[in-house]
């Protein structure tokens, strides 16, 4: 355990007393820290950065944007300007309220002022993650009927250009010039349709239940799922802003998450702003030295990271952390996996700060359990529900009827009782697939985890077969999918191998069609197949050839049975693969 004493923090958190500040806590109230527009309106848009432009924030930096030749920044004022007129652009396009605005592209300017300005204009909007392959980002669109894309000319010429016939909504595509190839017959360039675009333009007057982002995630089986969030959501994104991050004014915050992945969006863009602080934005992949320079020489005072990175940068030894001093830094949180107890005494020794884990998915659209700043530490917990959050250990019973366990230590559902601004209000044309996830009040996550005689959570595994690798989702089903559009591949089977640094790696077994023989060059071909289609952050990086496939009754694949083989464990003993997932 980490004992916090509350008195010697340098800076008096936000949330004093976790579990008093539970019992008098409202959402109402968390709403009145927002404006709202007249007419009991709301927009996530005007929130985060339009009443900071009018206000004593005007000139305070909102985004520093790293990985350009100079640091950029753009105060709260600019990032108005720029999101009006974005939202100028899409207008003229024709592009309106409630229509669908999909952005592809490396974490630039142009990624944020987009999002920022769509909201503006009523879009929705879906961010999606540069480092998937034409295959998911055509699904995607497809399935979020694309209006309007924003990319890079890189991006634009390596996939896009292949699949746009196949999304007949996709009206617009803008792009950026990354790679000085110049204009692409059927797309605009950004640059001059900004600088000609006014930034006097009316903001959407969204009410606080319409569709402001979609999220896709990954499930077992089937197409991803487009997790439908409202403008509501800013109140949970304000509240967790607060008491799981800490936010305070004049913090320098930096979420490394990409905005493609949930956490991008609700703590790379949207909670930073509405709190006022400035945020960090580094344009690069993942890079031990160059990050310890970045939280020093910027500052950093409150960094939100994932287990993978904290993994990475144990690896790289505690020298290269040294290098530097961090006096800035006060507050050090984590998402996404599931996060060692070792890397939470690993932030407390090398950075003299304990690492603080929280938990929370796509659905659920901001942080609901966490190690909060004046909380004791108990290492490898994900911490307490947050204030307005209810969590609850369930499980079914024989007839199907979900109870909550009472009982402390007891495995069984992560559960979350409905009623949180942020809360997806359903999976995009699935009402089947939302409403599977809820019993009565209480929705239910999917994961398996305990909760201790003190109230603390702990996460236990996922009850589903969906992987994380690096803190990224990935359905094996889109895998398995586009494994199977290879000629000599008649099926496949993916599983998530568990692996020391990223959690879990993709690896898929492979049955070859009739005719095609084992070998080496036929395995390197099918994982270049899979890269090519499905990205660098999907494709699997093992592929193993096998005589079968294990196979339920009706026909479906044990990805459960192929785990344990792969773990060595005896195969009838797949019990202590639900928990170890
Ligand atoms: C925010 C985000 C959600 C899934 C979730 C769970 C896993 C998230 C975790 C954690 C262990 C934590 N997860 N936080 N597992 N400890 N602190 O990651 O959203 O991409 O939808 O993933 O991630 O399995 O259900 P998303």
């Amino acid at each position: 355990m980490i004992r916090k004493d509350v008195a010697s923090l340098r800076v008096p958190p936000n949330l004093a007393d976790h579990d008093a500040e539970r019992r008098t806590f409202t959402w109402a109230a968390a709403r009145a820290h927002l404006d709202g527009l007249p007419g009991g309106g709301l927009n996530i848009a005007h929130e985060a950065v339009h009443r900071h432009a009018h206000g004593p924030l005007a000139d305070h930096v909102a985004f520093r944007f790293l990985g350009g030749e100079a640091p950029r920044d753009v105060t709260y004022s600019e990032l108005s300007s720029l999101s009006n007129r974005f939202a100028c652009v899409l207008r003229g396009l024709g592009i309106g309220r409630g229509d669908r605005l999909f952005v592809l592209t490396g974490r630039i300017p142009e990624l944020y002022t987009a999002v920022l300005g769509g909201l503006t204009n009523g879009t929705v909007v879906s961010p999606l993650f540069a480092a998937f392959g034409p295959e998911p980002i055509a699904t995607r669109l497809t399935l979020g009927s694309a209006a309007v894309l924003v990319t890079t000319t890189s991006q634009y010429r390596r996939k896009i250009a292949r699949i746009r016939a196949d999304v007949p909504t996709l009206r617009h595509v803008l792009v950026v010039d990354d790679d000085g190839s110049g204009p692409i017959p059927g797309t605009l360039e950004l640059g001059p349709v900004m600088a000609e675009a006014s930034d006097d333009v009316a903001l959407a007057a969204t009410g606080p239940e319409e569709m402001a982002l979609l999220h896709f995630t990954s499930g077992t089986t089937g197409r991803p799922k487009g997790a439908i969030h409202v403008h509501e959501a800013a109140v949970t994104h304000w509240s967790t802003g607060r008491f799981a991050l800490d936010l305070h004014p004049d913090d320098v915050f930096w979420c490394t998450a990409d905005p493609g992945w949930v956490t991008g969006t609700s703590y790379g863009i949207i909670a930073p702003l509405l709190h006022g602080v400035t945020s960090i934005v580094d344009a690069g992949d993942f890079d031990a030295r160059r990050w310890y320079g970045v939280l020093a020489e910027h500052r950093v005072s409150v960094w939100y990271t994932a287990p993978t990175a904290i993994r990475m940068l144990m690896k790289a030894g505690p020298e290269l952390a040294h290098a530097h001093s961090y006096p800035a830094l006060r507050f050090i949180a984590s998402v996404g996996e599931p996060l060692n107890p070792s890397a939470v005494w690993w932030g407390a020794e090398v950075l003299g700060l304990p690492i603080h884990d929280n938990y929370w998915q796509t659905e659920t659209g901001g942080i609901m359990i966490a190690n909060t700043p004046a909380l004791d530490i108990k290492p490898g917990s994900m911490g307490k529900p947050l204030p307005g959050v209810e969590a609850a250990i369930v499980r079914r019973d024989a007839n199907g009827e979900v109870r909550i366990v009472d009982a402390p230590d007891e495995e069984g559902i992560l559960a979350l009782r409905r009623g949180w601004p942020s809360m997806m209000r359903g999976y995009l044309d699935d009402e089947e697939r939302y409403r599977a996830c809820f019993a009565g009040d209480w929705y239910l996550t999917g994961d398996l985890a305990t909760r201790d005689a003190d109230g603390w959570f702990w996460f236990v595994g996922r009850a589903d077969d969906v992987i994380k690798s690096a803190g990224h989702l990935i359905g094996p089903f889109e895998v398995e999918s586009a494994l199977m559009e290879h000629p000599a591949v008649a099926e496949a089977g993916v599983i998530g191998k568990p692996d020391e640094l990223v959690g879990e790696v993709v690896k898929a077994f492979v049955l070859l069609r009739e005719g095609f023989t084992p070998g080496e060059a036929l395995r390197l071909e099918i994982l270049a197949h899979a890269r090519r289609r499905l990205g660098a952050a999907v494709a699997p990086k093992e592929v193993e050839f096998v005589d079968t496939l294990p196979r339920t009754r009706s026909g479906k694949i044990m990805r459960r049975l192929l785990k344990a083989r792969e773990l060595g464990l005896a195969e009838g003993d797949t019990s202590t693969l639900e928990s170890g997932g």
